[in-house]
């Protein structure tokens, strides 16, 4: 889609930094509830879904194996010394009849990434425990779109990047090996992006150039 994250530095995430420690200040650079639409930071074939609002707000969806970007201009220098850790956090709906590790109608994988840097590649499944994610917050039990098949809802997924300063980005949301939307879909809703200034990388973490050293995410 010819988004990149060329200008990204090399920096390194550490899974389990604790955020707001004592002295840091977590600002926010990105929130959408989707309320009130996705405004302008989106691109790809994006809608807006308002079905069902017993369990589900108006949210970014519905989608089967589209890719979306959220497209963002990263914070300022925050000082010598010091690097911009960003955190992203999102909810997921997963929306009937996902098969997760399935090698006969999968595997159906919800992923994000950053130009190369995958950020989350997991298999969800609304039939059985067979996937590799954590269980969701919600469900799996039929919420809405076809009756037949069961939904889940899953809260305040977490993934963390560093990025070069005052860069364009695209965050990327993408579904792999779905099948149609009456199917098979998902949405997010409620999505941030925080970021706060830490201390930057020791020179071991330097050596790696040419993008993020490691994407790992917290499974909250
Ligand atoms: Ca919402
Ligand atoms: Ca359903």
């Amino acid at each position: 889609m010819g988004l990149s994250i060329s200008r990204i530095a090399p920096g390194v995430i550490t899974a389990c930094l604790a955020i707001g420690s004592a002295s840091a200040q977590t600002h926010t650079l990105y929130s959408n509830d989707f309320e009130n639409g996705l405004g302008t930071a989106w691109t790809g074939n994006t809608s807006v879904a308002s079905d069902y609002r017993r369990y589900f707000t108006q949210f970014n969806g519905r989608y089967t194996n589209d890719r979306i970007d959220l497209n963002l201009t990263t914070a300022a220098n925050p000082g010598a010394g010091k690097h911009n850790l960003y955190t992203l956090s999102f909810d997921l709906y997963i929306i009937d009849s996902w098969d997760g590790n399935s090698q006969t109608h999968g595997p159906d994988r919800f992923k994000v990434s950053i130009g190369n840097d995958v950020l989350l590649c997991e298999t969800f499944s609304n039939q059985d425990n067979n996937q590799s994610f954590r269980r969701p917050d919600m469900g799996p039990f039929h919420m809405g779109y076809t009756s037949t098949w069961k939904d889940s809802v899953y809260r305040n997924i977490t993934l963390q990047f560093t990025a070069e300063d005052s860069a364009r980005i695209a965050i990327r949301f993408a579904g792999e090996n779905l099948q149609s939307k009456s199917d098979e879909s998902w949405g997010l809703d409620n999505v941030k992006v925080r970021y706060e200034a830490v201390p930057a990388p020791g020179a071991a973490a330097l050596l790696g150039m040419g993008g993020l050293l490691a994407a790992r995410r917290r499974r909250s």
